[in-house]
């Protein structure tokens, strides 16, 4: 995202502020383009969120305006369960789209989450 939009995002944005630093948070993971760090409200025993540093609203947007930026968020994704340990028992990577999906920060995360047995349906 790049021109007006961008500056009311990181203004506006909780991740963009924990991007900025200006908000803390408990990062277990940076790249260049990407953080990762736990969840505030952990649901499982790994509960962490992989963000990219720019802003893009969700992983529809982002697959669309830089795919090689979800691919990073992705990899860090998984190199996150294997920094973990649970990248061999098993765990799940969830990106809540929309309000009804759940999805109640704008700026896209994918939720890597293990550590429990997972049940499928999710609620
Ligand atoms: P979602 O509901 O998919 O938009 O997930 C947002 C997640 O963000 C939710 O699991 C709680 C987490 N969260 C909200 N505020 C903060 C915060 O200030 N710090 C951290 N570390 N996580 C937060």
């Amino acid at each position: 995202m790049s021109g007006p939009d961008s500056v009311r995002a990181m203004t506006d944005c909780l991740f963009c502020k924990i991007v900025s630093g200006d908000v803390p948070a408990e990062i277990v993971r940076e790249s260049d383009r990407a953080l990762a760090f736990r969840d505030i409200n952990p649901q499982a025993p790994t509960h962490v969120l992989v963000i990219p540093r720019e802003h893009h609203p969700n992983v529809g947007e982002l697959a669309a305006a830089d795919p090689g930026l979800l691919a990073e968020v992705l990899r860090e994704a998984n190199q996150v369960a294997v920094d973990e340990g649970v990248a061999g028992e098993g765990f799940r990577v969830v990106f809540n789209t929309g309000p009804r999906a759940g999805q109640t920060v704008f700026h896209v995360h994918a939720h890597v989450i293990g550590g429990r047995d997972l049940n499928w349906p999710p609620g």
